[in-house]
Parts: structure tokens; C-alpha cells; sequence
């Protein structure tokens, strides 16, 4: 299998978050796709290669204009105000009001965000904007290839089609699925097994039946991102029943967990899509500092043997995974597990 790589992903770095009422060293950080990248060489598991720029029209396919023209401006504006720590919100609109967008950047900051979990940094935009080529040049990949991963950094999936939060900035899975159709695909089904719900996604296919969208998660009612994630989400107008939510309490292990895959997988191959996007987080696992799943390595292979035994052409994404010693050995097990199947 293919790695699709850039070393972009090193300019986001930032200094801080918000954990526990704490300003703490970023969980979400660049070694994390350091240890991904030397596992695929040491398992040898295929190619690693730079992506192409495929420019910003697939992103904008995706995200609105506004939110895109907002952030690439945003450091800038932010610098000229003499400021150089971290861009953070630090205000939201409460319910029942009419949502409009301020001019002031503080206003725009949390317009364009659901949380304080997404600092910008100066180059946060080129760091994102090559995460997004890296997805989209993996998914041209499966013109030719069954399987293709994107070593993306930082993740995607909690990033709508206009706002940011959650470490995540542009929804390098909604991207790459959004490209597969532009490229000829009829339906593309994509599956979300990262530890929190993908909302950001979920809110973008919301409407759509042309885009499956299946997660398996940690219970909103009592996990990060509170709002979305719940089994009765389901789509609305020509996306109703399109959207399948698993929802599990912490503490969930491989036995539990594994028959929500197969359900979901049952649910993907009953759509019969053209391709399969995998947002892979493997912050699942058992020694996730910031996460209480109980997956453990080898459950990794099968979950990886799984998914690659519907035989779609099927792309892995990099999303979640913050215990950095294990995240490449079970990332780059679910990639081998399903190579096998190939
Ligand atoms: C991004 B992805 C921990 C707070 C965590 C944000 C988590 C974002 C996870 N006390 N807040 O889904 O892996
Ligand atoms: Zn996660």
C-alpha cells in the first residue's frame, strides 16, 4: 500500500491547550505523524510518496468560501494587531440568536469555530492546506490502486464546512470522498472509527445521499464533542438514513466494539459504494492519554483484516491518536491487516 506524505504537517505546532482548566503542551502534535511515518518504514508496508497540489478548488468543494477566505487571511490580520501568541475564540453564539458574521477577528474567530480546541498559528493554513493534498492525492491513487493511505496531520473530522474545533481545520476525509465523486464515483461510503464522533463530517454529508457516512465513537452524552454522535441521527431530506451513528460507553473493548464494525460494515457493503474512506484514529486505543476505549494492538489487525475484506477500493485517512509511542504500530496494523485482504 501507497503512504501519501508531506512534511508540511511540522508548521502546525502550537503551544498550548485548554485541558482541564490548564494551559498544557498540545496533545495534537508533530511527532505524532513522525512515529506513523517511521513505522510504515520499518513494516515496509509500500511507497511513501509527496502528494500533488491539486490546488484549492477541491477544498473549496467542501468548505465554504467564506470560512476558506476567513482562515487564509486570518494570521495576518491577527499579527497586524500586534499579536503573536496562538489564535483562539473565546466567543460563541448561544442559541436563538440570527447567526451573522462580525468584522471584528476575535467575533470571526468564533464564528468560524465550535471550540477553543483549534489554535492558529502563523503557518497553520500552509500546515492544513498540505494535509488536504495529501488526502486528495491518495485518493487519486485508487484510479489505479485498491488501497491508499494519507499520513494526514492534524486530523479532519471535526471540522464542518465552516468552522474549525477540536484540532481539526479542514476535513481531509470529507475532501478526499468529495474528490472521488468529482472524479466519477456514484457513492462513496465513509467510515469514522476514531474514538470521538466525527461531527464535522456527519454535518457536511448531513443532507446527502451520494456520501454514507458511518462512525463509531465514545456516547456524546458523556464524551467529547457532546453535541452530535447520538443512534437517532440519521439524516434529514434526501440524506435520511444515510448517516448511521455507533455510539459506546467508555471502557468499551475489542469484543463490544468489533460488533459495531460489523454492523457498520454490513450497513457500507449493503450501500455497495464505489469506494470506501476510512477516518483512521487510533485513539481508541487502551493507552490513549485523552480517550477511555480499550482496544489493544493486535485488534488492530483485525480490525484492518475487516474493513479489507469488503474489497472496496478503500482510502485510510489519518485522523486521532495521541498515545505517540503506539500510535504508528496500530495505525500501520490496520493498514496491514487489510493489505492482506487485497
Ligand atoms: C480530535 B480527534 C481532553 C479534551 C479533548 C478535543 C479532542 C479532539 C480530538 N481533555 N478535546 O477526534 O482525535
Ligand atoms: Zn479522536
Amino acid at each position: 500500500m501507497k503512504t501519501v506524505y508531506s512534511e508540511d504537517h511540522r508548521l502546525h505546532h502550537a503551544s498550548a491547550e485548554l485541558n482541564d482548566g490548564e494551559m498544557m503542551p498540545c496533545f495534537e502534535k508533530p511527532a505524532r505523524a513522525d512515529q506513523v511515518l517511521a513505522e510504515v518504514e520499518r513494516a515496509e508496508l509500500g511507497p511513501i510518496i509527496p502528494p500533488d497540489d491539486h490546488g484549492e478548488a477541491p477544498i473549496r468543494r467542501v468548505h465554504t468560501d467564506q470560512y476558506i477566505d476567513f482562515f487564509q487571511s486570518a494570521w495576518s490580520r491577527w499579527a497586524d494587531l500586534g499579536r503573536s501568541n496562538d489564535m483562539l475564540p473565546l466567543a460563541w453564539p448561544p442559541r436563538r440568536v440570527q447567526p451573522r458574521c462580525p468584522q471584528d477577528i476575535d467575533g470571526q474567530l468564533g464564528y468560524f469555530s465550535f471550540d477553543a480546541g483549534a489554535p492558529i498559528t502563523a503557518t497553520t493554513w500552509q500546515a492544513v492546506y498540505s494535509g488536504a493534498q495529501v488526502a486528495l492525492s491518495a485518493a487519486a491513487l485508487l484510479q489505479h490502486e485498491r488501497q491508499a493511505f494519507a499520513l494526514c496531520r492534524p486530523p479532519g473530522h471535526h471540522a464542518g464546512a465552516d468552522y474549525m474545533g477540536g484540532y481539526c481545520y479542514l476535513n481531509n476525509a470529507a475532501i478526499a470522498a468529495q474528490s472521488l465523486l468529482d472524479q466519477g464515483a456514484r457513492r462513496v461510503a465513509l467510515l469514522d472509527v476514531d474514538y470521538h464522533h466525527g461531527n464535522g463530517t456527519q454535518d457536511i454529508f448531513w443532507t446527502r445521499p451520494d456520501v454514507l457516512v458511518a462512525s463509531i465513537h465514545a456516547d456524546p452524552r458523556v464524551e467529547y464533542p457532546f453535541f452530535a454522535g447520538h443512534a437517532d441521527e440519521r439524516g434529514v431530506g434526501t440524506g435520511e438514513g444515510f448517516n448511521h451513528n455507533y455510539p459506546l460507553p467508555p471502557g468499551t473493548a475489542w469484543a463490544a466494539w468489533s460488533q459495531a464494525l460489523q454492523d457498520a460494515l454490513r450497513v457500507v457493503a449493503g450501500y455497495a459504494p464505489d469506494a470506501l474512506v476510512i477516518s483512521l484514529g487510533v485513539d481508541t486505543f487502551s493507552g490513549d492519554p485523552i480517550s477511555q476505549f480499550r482496544l489493544q494492538g493486535d485488534d488492530y489487525l483485525r480490525m484492518g483484516e475487516q474493513i479489507g475484506a469488503l474489497r472496496l477500493p478503500t482510502l485510510f485517512v489519518m485522523e486521532g491518536g495521541y498515545a505517540v509511542a503506539e500510535i504508528g504500530l496500530n495505525a500501520v496494523n490496520v493498514l496491514r491487516g487489510a493489505a492482506t485482504q487485497k
